[in-house]
């Protein structure tokens, strides 16, 4: 019984998706003037991340989702093997997907760029989970997450928070 209240939370924090994909759109427009972070980011000499967003969180629960583009210019595939963030007591790697006719989705355990390619996290497909979200996390807010890659070497991305489209 708790047990798929909290399903049901995580999957609505993950998901909303074109409600979610039209308010991003707005955000990006109404921010844009006043920060950086829904543009490019250039992380270090191969990785480059684009509109980086969180969704705030809905009033009673403690997940959320963040959204980027990633893409690595470099010559050699990128493995993230974990992420993790002040605010949340734990972020995964998830992926939605269609069973029987309803979303769902599932924990990965390491997302991999491409050479010379990239990898999106979106409302439909992969995404971070933050789950256990400490305080509420407000529209403009900036989280920062801190990825692991499978070579040892880690880096930080700014994450700007944006509304969860109410219906
Ligand atoms: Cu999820």
């Amino acid at each position: 019984m708790k047990r798929s209240a909290l399903y049901l939370a995580l999957l609505m924090s993950c998901f909303h998706a074109t409600a979610f994909a039209a308010d991003v759109t707005h955000a990006d427009n109404h921010v844009q003037s006043q920060q950086n972070y829904t543009e490019v980011q250039k992380i270090n000499a191969v990785l480059t991340i684009e509109n980086a967003t969180a969704k705030a969180t809905i009033p009673g629960a403690s997940v959320s989702a963040g959204y980027m583009k990633i893409i690595n210019n470099g010559d050699t595939a990128i493995t993230l093997v974990s992420a993790s963030t002040a605010i949340a007591k734990h972020t995964e790697f998830h992926r939605m997907f269609m069973r029987d006719n309803t979303m769902a989705m599932r924990k990965v355990d390491a997302l991999e760029i491409p050479a010379n390619g990239s990898i999106i996290l979106a409302s439909k497909g992969y995404h971070l989970m933050f789950m256990g979200v400490k305080q509420d996390l407000k529209p403009n807010q900036v989280i920062t997450v801190t990825m692991q890659q499978g070579n040892g070497k880690q880096f930080d991305v700014p994450l700007l928070v944006v509304p969860i489209k109410k219906y």
